[in-house]
C-alpha cells in the first residue's frame, strides 16, 4: 500500500499562507533544504571519495579543518547565496561576517554547516545547524548580531541520518524524517515530555572533574536517577534529549589541570550552535541557560564566534541548574 506523507515544504507553504506571510522565508528555506541534500549526498559518499580527512589548514577557532568542513560551508554558503534573501551570514567556518544581498537581502544567518567534527573520520552522525533573524525591515539596518530571542527560525540536519528539526517563532518545533526522493516528510510537533521516565543526562564525562564544584555535585546526584548518552555531535545529543527530555550540558572548564585549558566561556559557540538548540528547546517548552544561569536566548552576541557555556532541556532541570549556578555566584 503506498502512502505519502506530508512534506516539509508543504508544511511550510502552509504555514505561511496561514499566516498570512510573505515568501521570502520559503525561499530562503528553500535554499537551506537544498544545501541540506547537497552535505548529506557529500557525506554518505565521502569515505568512497576520501574527503573526510584533513584539508591542511586551521580555522578561525584555529582548529584543523577537514575537507567536509569547506565542502559543508561551500555549499550553503552558495545556496543561501544565491536564493537572494540573505543580507549577511556567519559560518562558523568563516572569520569574518560573509556579506551577501546588502541591498534585497531581508534575512541573517548564523550556520554550522558540519558540526560534531570528531564524529567525521568515523563517518559518524554531524549536524548542520542554522538560526535565521530578520533585518530591519522598517528604518537603516545597523546590522548588530541578534540575540536568540530575535531569532524567527532555527533548525538542525542530522547527517547522514536523515532527520531534519526546525522551530518557527511562537509556533513550535518538529520534526521530519528524509525519504527515497530525498524530501522531507511526515511533521512531527515535538514537546519535551514532562514524564521524567525517559530523561536522560547527555556531557562529555571525561570533562567533569574540571566542571565547577557545585555542578559536579548536581550531577552525582542526578545521574543515580537518569540515564546518560553522548554522541559528541550537538546535533545528534539535542536530538535525543528533545525526544527523551532531560539536559545536555556543555558547562564552563574551570578546574582543568592544565589551567591553559580552562574554557570559562565553555565551548560551543553562542550564534549558530548554543542559540540554534535553546530557540527549539524553548519552543519545544524547555529552556537554556549559560554558566551564570541566564537564559541563553537573552544574550546579545558581542561577536560572531563568541563562546557560551550551554545547559539545555528540561525545565525543571535547568531551573534546577540555573539557581544552582546563580548561588554560586551571590
Ligand atoms: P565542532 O564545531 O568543532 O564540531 O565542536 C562542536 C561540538 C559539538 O557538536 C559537540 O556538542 C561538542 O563539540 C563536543 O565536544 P567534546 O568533543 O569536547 O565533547
Ligand atoms: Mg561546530
Amino acid at each position: 500500500m503506498l502512502r505519502f506523507e506530508e512534506t516539509f515544504m508543504d508544511f511550510l507553504l502552509e504555514h505561511q499562507e496561514r499566516h498570512n506571510r510573505t515568501y521570502h522565508f520559503l525561499i530562503l528555506m528553500n535554499s537551506i533544504l537544498n544545501a541540506a541534500k547537497r552535505i548529506q549526498h557529500y557525506y554518505l559518499t565521502g569515505a568512497l571519495r576520501g574527503s573526510l580527512g584533513l584539508a591542511g589548514s586551521t580555522n578561525v577557532q584555529g582548529e584543523e579543518v577537514l575537507q567536509m568542513d569547506q565542502i559543508a560551508n561551500d555549499v550553503v554558503k552558495h545556496y543561501v547565496g544565491s536564493s537572494g534573501r540573505v543580507i549577511h551570514a556567519v559560518s562558523e567556518e568563516e572569520k569574518e561576517i560573509i556579506p551577501m544581498n546588502l541591498e534585497g537581502g531581508r534575512y541573517f544567518i548564523y550556520y554550522d554547516p558540519m558540526d560534531g567534527s570528531s564524529n567525521v573520520p568515523h563517518n559518524l552522525p554531524v549536524g548542520f545547524l542554522f538560526g535565521i533573524a530578520k533585518r530591519n525591515l522598517d528604518g537603516p539596518e545597523d546590522l548588530h548580531l541578534r540575540a536568540g530571542h530575535e531569532y524567527i527560525a532555527a533548525g538542525m540536519f542530522v547527517i547522514p541520518t536523515g532527520t531534519f528539526t526546525l522551530a518557527l517563532r511562537n509556533a513550535g518545533c518538529w520534526r521530519f524524517h528524509i525519504d527515497e526522493v530525498m524530501n522531507y516528510v511526515k511533521p512531527t510537533r515535538m514537546v519535551l515530555p514532562e514524564n521524567p521516565k525517559t530523561w536522560e543526562l547527555s556531557f562529555n564525562s571525561a570533562n567533569r572533574g574540571t566542571f565547577a564544584e557545585p555542578i559536579r555535585e548536581w550531577i552525582t546526584e542526578k545521574e543515580k536517577r537518569y540515564g546518560f548518552r553522548y554522541l559528541g555531535a550537538l546535533a545528534g545529543d539535542f536530538h535525543r534529549i528533545l525526544t527523551n527530555g532531560g539536559l545536555f550540558l556543555y558547562p564552563a572548564i574551570v578546574n582543568h589541570p592544565d589551567p591553559a585549558k580552562n574554557r570559562p566561556k565553555g565551548k560551543l559557540r553562542l550564534m549558530y550552535e548554543a542559540a540554534v538548540v535553546s530557540f527549539m528547546c524553548c519552543e519545544a517548552g524547555g529552556s537554556a541557560v549559560d554558566e551564570e544561569g541566564m537564559p541563553i536566548l537573552s544574550i546579545v552576541p558581542e561577536k560572531p564566534h563568541q563562546r557560551t557555556a550551554l545547559y539545555v532541556g528540561s525545565k525543571p532541570l535547568v531551573e534546577e541548574i540555573s539557581s544552582i549556578l546563580k548561588k554560586a555566584r551571590s
